[in-house]
């Protein structure tokens, strides 16, 4: 599937998600919405119950799964298309998975509950694993790092052989620098100026760029809605960098830059 960058279509079943927060909440319309993103070029759809954006407050398992279960069975039955469970909390992936789920995105790479790996490894689903600095309530309090490429490779080559010891199989494993998860701007951009170094961890890596802050700083301060030609450049470059899976809100947009980027860097 990943001899190709493909797109993952972004689906928040949260009243508080910083760019679709509260439109996919009813389950018709997130079913909706998933069948235009799947006709639009997405290869997957995530979906998630809890907002990870900087300051958002966490929820228990049980509000994430009332959220988010409703959403997951209207979005099962409309597409065949693959979809991703994003969430932290084991609990809520098994359901997520029993609910017909194919794929955990953990922002947390397996940290915030020790269950996470091990449940991936028994139920035998692609999981992401994701580097975030610390947890979304405080992350973006003055994040430093000396030298956030290396130390962002090294973070995610220790979790990946935290989920290899879980019993993860290695073709199982996608990883993610975390863009926007505890680090400035130029942090973010420095992790896509070097994406290659991820890549060069040897496993697929997804990157989530579309409509964050960063791009919105870059820009002289615009909003979440004047950022599609931001994400559209930071999608494109990064796929040159060697990025397999991009997570966007935009997927009819994001596919012509997909297929235009990766035919220049297949070339
Ligand atoms: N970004 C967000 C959420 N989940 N998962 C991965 N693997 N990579 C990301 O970059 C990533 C992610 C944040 O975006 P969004 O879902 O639009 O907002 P919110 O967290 O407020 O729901």
């Amino acid at each position: 599937m990943l001899d190709r960058p493909v797109l993952v279509g972004v689906l928040n079943a949260t009243p508080d998600s910083f760019s679709d927060g509260g439109r996919h909440v009813d389950p018709a319309r997130a079913a909706a919405a998933a069948q235009e993103m799947v006709a639009a070029g997405a290869a997957a759809l995530d979906l998630g119950g809890e907002s990870t954006r900087p300051g958002a407050t966490p929820v228990t398992a049980r509000e994430e799964l009332r959220r988010l279960l409703p959403v997951l069975a209207a979005v099962r039955q409309a597409v065949a298309t693959p979809l991703a469970v994003d969430t932290t909390k084991a609990e809520v992936a098994a359901a997520a998975l029993d609910a017909g789920a194919d794929i955990v995105n953990d922002v947390s790479a397996g940290r915030f509950d020790r269950r996470m790996l091990p449940l991936c490894a028994r139920t035998g689903v692609p999981v992401v694993l994701m580097h975030m600095r610390g947890r979304p309530a405080t992350m973006q309090r003055r994040p430093a790092y000396r030298d956030v490429v290396s130390e962002v490779a090294a973070f995610l080559a220790r979790r990946v052989a935290a989920a290899r010891l879980a019993g993860v199989a290695r073709d199982a494993i996608v990883v993610d620098p975390g863009i926007g998860f505890g680090k400035t701007v130029t942090h973010n951009v420095a992790l896509l100026a070097h994406l290659d170094v991820l890549a060069a961890l040897g496993y697929p890596v997804l990157v989530g760029v579309s409509r964050k802050g960063f791009l919105g700083a870059l820009l002289g301060g615009a909003g979440v809605g004047e950022r599609l030609y931001g994400t559209a450049a930071a999608v494109a470059l990064a796929v040159a960098r060697g990025a397999r899976l991009l997570r966007v809100h935009d997927v009819a947009a994001m596919r012509d830059v997909l297929a235009v980027a990766s035919a220049v860097t297949a070339a």
